[in-house]
């Protein structure tokens, strides 16, 4: 980088989020003069949020770390980063041999995903620990998405995205774009991308118990009850089977279990399906009715829909009804991207499934972790294999994870523990060891993951703005030098001098567009060196048809009736056919939500951003609020099983009745944890009063969504 007064520009992708805006950043070298979206950008086109524009705040925040951190008896002191290092081997290497590999848990939260150099690592680093407790954010997220994928077509990363661009009807179920700016949809600027389907003389619904912001632009919104959203999609599969609107000739080489689907729907009548869900007979019929006739067409279901009970049921649900209505792999419906890095593998066959189970619970790994909601259990129960140490990377589980408060005690009581995070904060607070790493501009980036998730095929490299300040190393770098004095095996040459850099050069010649697989392209194939030039970002097109080629099951086939979904139909009958549970007169469903103002636990440091109104409020519906004779802004106890809240009421004409939203990540200042910024805006963590024995039992993820709360004056 060229330090001089001199303004220069500087292009590259927002790592903040799904939506992968371009930015596009004024600077002399030293100082940021303005952030601004970059117009020339092929996929964001100018777009670009508030936390985008602020990025600079996150690289000059006083209240980043910027050296390892040793605990003390009752503070924290810097250390250097050799020290650090030999601190954390010798301390885990000593916990491993008295108590074995699993005495090690880790932990992996939100911006993993989101750092290249991270996500190349990361593998190497748990092969060097070899524990069975590994967890992350995945299980409270989207889990339910890769364990359909990884049942019906053979790998979990085979991820369903809806054609935005291209539909003329969306169906959005537990998803608030305007507010996340869309995932498993990297689509920046989506609320412009909305716009187009309705200008193009198409629709979009929103299926959601809040009046969302998505919701109030939508050609029509629907109240559902929460967690009930697996009855509506059985109705609409019933209609669906019922007026044998199913077209599958031209996928019917490669599927198989029709069979069994269209006898399993049979039960699920629209008028039984209304009493549950809150919509009514004639809405379900005429909605799917409307999806039905259209050609591109699309159902997508989020958030909201995956941490519900039936979370896996869902999303299997969601894309069955695509698959078997024409609207799957097809323009304008659910389809797949072809992206320059692949993170779908060769191999053909599932990996295995349940390898191993926790030891309390005897919940089955997926994908080589376990539900962050035994992660409590895996620390406090007694015995082989307790989990004696952490390493969290990235993520604030204490505020993030059902239940916050008990994991907060139980941090408490471990033997050691290490984060890699750029704040202290309510979890890392309990690190033996803290080792910050660079983040946002003094990064290499390229998004590995969310090009994969993205609504058109996009490469696009961006360098480093600002170099490591004093030393500071790359999350890469930390988890390189953990994996050295953890591995109990000499490593390669080729891992001690390797970079990310390296890897990806090598992933792009292999890659779809590169020329490793393709002799005509060998002058011509996808490098590095060509991303790099497109400053603004390479277009390589929209989505194209994937299937059967993607479909990595042994008999290349997509399963439409996976054995475990079957049985856990099952399930759902028993419950489906007893009555629903009667709410007290105080009693409320509890859901979540997300503002464009924060990023889950992490951006309330951040003057701009925050300021205003109060966020972290408790949503609740006019006409409850008044029974109650609650007013505005008053404050309440929010009880559950677990854990009580104090809360200022928001009452709004936006919320279901009989259902109260809030949202997630505050709660800062628990147990005396002093950021700047974040003291005016500390609110309350809905994880202290969110049960971890809600999970969706398929999956084992997280079950947020319609948890009973009583609400006390
Ligand atoms: N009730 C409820 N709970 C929820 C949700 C909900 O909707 N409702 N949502 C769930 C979802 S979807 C998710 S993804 C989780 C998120 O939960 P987590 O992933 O556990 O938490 P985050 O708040 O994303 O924390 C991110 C941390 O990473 C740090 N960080 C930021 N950038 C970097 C970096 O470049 N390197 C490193 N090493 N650290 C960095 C930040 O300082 C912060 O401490 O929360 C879940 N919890
Ligand atoms: N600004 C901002 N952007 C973010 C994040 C952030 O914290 N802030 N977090 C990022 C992360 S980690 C993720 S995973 C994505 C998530 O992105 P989205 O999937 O869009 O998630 P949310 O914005 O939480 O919207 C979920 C919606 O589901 C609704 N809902 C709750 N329960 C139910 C239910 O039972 N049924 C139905 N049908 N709807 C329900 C809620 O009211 C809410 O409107 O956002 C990402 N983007
Ligand atoms: S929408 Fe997401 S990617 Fe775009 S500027 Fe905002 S945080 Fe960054
Ligand atoms: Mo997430």
């Amino acid at each position: 980088m060229n330090v001089s007064s001199k303004t220069q520009m500087h292009y590259r992708v927002c790592n903040l989020c799904e939506a992968m805006c371009g930015l596009e950043i004024e600077h002399n070298g030293k100082e940021i003069l303005s952030i601004k979206g970059d117009e020339k950008d092929p996929f964001s086109k100018g777009s670009i949020c508030p936390k985008g524009a602020v990025i600079g705040d996150m690289y000059n925040d006083p209240d980043r770390l910027r050296k390892p951190l040793k605990k003390t008896d009752n503070s924290f002191v810097e250390i250097d980063w050799v020290e650090a290092f030999d601190i954390v081997g010798k301390r885990l290497n000593a916990i491993r041999t008295q108590h074995g590999n699993d005495a090690i848990g880790l932990y992996f939260g939100n911006p993993t995903v989101h750092n290249y150099g991270a996500m190349m690592y990361v593998a190497a680093l748990k092969k060097a620990i070899r524990s069975k407790n590994n967890f992350s954010a995945t299980s409270m997220d989207q889990l339910p998405h890769h364990f359909t994928s990884h049942f019906m077509f053979g790998n979990g990363m085979i991820m369903p995205i809806p054609d935005i661009n291209r539909t003329e009807y969306m169906i959005i179920m537990g998803a608030n774009p305007s507010a996340s700016n869309g995932s498993i949809m990297s689509a920046a600027g989506v609320q412009k991308r909305l716009r187009d389907i309705q200008q193009r003389g198409g629709k979009y619904i929103v299926i959601d118990p809040r009046l969302t912001e998505t919701a109030k632009s939508a050609d029509e919104h629907l109240f559902i009850q929460p967690g009930t959203d697996v009855y509506f999609l059985l109705a609409m599969l019933h209609i669906i089977v019922k007026k044998k609107k199913y077209d599958v000739k031209h996928i019917q080489s490669y599927i198989t279990g029709l069979e069994d689907i269209l006898l399993m729907a049979s039960s699920y009548t629209p008028e039984k399906v209304s009493q549950i869900t809150g919509i009514a007979v004639n809405d379900i019929t005429r909605i799917t009715q409307e999806y039905l006739s259209k050609e591109k067409a699309v159902l997508y279901g989020r958030m909201g829909v995956s941490t519900q009970s039936h979370g896996g049921l869902c999303h299997w649900l969601i894309n069955l009804i695509n698959i078997l209505t024409g609207h799957f792999d097809k323009e304008g419906g659910a389809m797949f991207t072809n992206p320059a890095v692949p993170v779908v593998g060769n191999k053909k066959g599932h990996k295995p499934y349940a390898r191993w189970k926790s030891r309390v619970s005897g919940l089955p790994e997926f994908q080589g972790e376990l539900p962050v909601s035994v992660m409590v259990e895996e620390m406090v129960t007694k015995g082989k294999g307790q989990i004696k140490a952490m390493i969290t990377h990235a993520g604030n589980p204490v505020l993030s994870s059902p239940n916050g408060d008990r994991l907060d005690m139980a941090l408490g009581g471990l033997d050691f523990m290490v984060s890699i995070d750029i704040y202290l904060n309510e979890t890392t607070k309990h690190a033996d060891i803290i080792l910050p790493p660079t983040t946002g501009l003094e990064i290499d980036h390229y998004d590995l993951i969310f090009n994969s998730f993205a609504v058109s095929n996009n490469a696009k490299f961006s360098e480093a703005l600002f170099p490591p300040k004093n030393g500071q190393l790359h999350d890469w770098q930390i988890f390189k030098a953990l994996t050295k004095r953890l591995s109990k095996k000499k490593l390669s040459w080729l891992f001690r001098i390797s970079t990310p850099k390296l890897w990806l050069k090598l992933a792009l010649l292999n890659g779809p567009y590169g020329n490793f697989s393709n002799v005509k392209r060998l002058f011509t194939g996808l490098t590095l060196r060509k991303i790099k030039k497109s400053v603004h970002g390479l277009d390589l097109g929209p989505l194209i048809p994937m299937f059967p080629k993607l479909l990595k099951t042994k008999d290349q086939k997509i399963n439409l009736a996976p054995k475990l979904f079957m049985d856990q139909l099952e399930t759902l009958y028993a419950e489906f056919t007893t009555k629903n549970q009667e709410l007290l007169e105080n009693e409320f469903r509890l859901i979540g939500r997300r503002h464009l103002r924060s990023n889950n636990s992490w951006m309330h440091n951040a003057e701009k951003l925050v300021s205003g109104k109060n966020r972290c409020t408790m949503m609740m519906n006019t006409f409850d609020a008044e029974r109650l004779r609650l007013k505005n802004n008053e404050e309440v106890t929010v009880k559950s099983e677990v854990g009580e809240i104090r809360i200022p009421v928001e009452v709004t004409k936006n919320m279901m009745s009989g259902v109260v939203s809030i949202p997630h990540g505050f709660g800062h200042h628990k147990n005396g944890i002093k950021l700047k910024v974040a003291e005016a805006h500390a609110g309350v963590s809905v994880n202290d009063i969110t049960d971890h024995n809600r999970i969706d039992t398929l999956t084992g993820n997280a079950a947020f969504s319609g948890q009973i709360v009583s609400i006390v004056k």
